[in-house]
């Protein structure tokens, strides 16, 4: 008949839910220099967009400086804005991804 307090167990407390994880964006940067084309190939490539989202979301980077191409996990983000940035640098293009927190 003892609580658990004096038996010395730490009672651990069940939390009432899962929180979701934290997303982030992201955030592919407009430059003067990579050929429209070749983002177009990435956005494909690397965030599974057909040709007709790909080339919106293109010609919104152009026009507006800078656009959202998904929202990820932290891990999931860093990797693709990582993989896009290696890729533009081997293939010789300034073309920028970054990500940032989505609140
Ligand atoms: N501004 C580039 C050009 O005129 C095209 C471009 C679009 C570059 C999107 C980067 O993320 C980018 N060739």
């Amino acid at each position: 008949p003892f609580a658990d307090e004096d038996a010395g167990v730490a009672v651990q407390e069940a939390k009432p839910a899962l929180k979701p994880p934290a997303m982030y964006k992201v955030i592919l940067l407009n430059d003067d220099y990579t050929p429209m084309d070749f983002v177009v190939e990435v956005l494909e490539g690397f965030f599974s967009m057909d040709r007709e989202t790909a080339t919106r979301v293109m010609l919104a980077v152009h026009t507006e400086g800078q656009a959202v191409c998904g929202v990820f996990t932290r891990d999931i983000a860093e990797t693709k804005a990582m993989q896009v940035n290696q890729y533009a640098r081997e293939c010789q293009h300034p073309l920028l991804c970054e990500i940032e927190k989505d609140d």
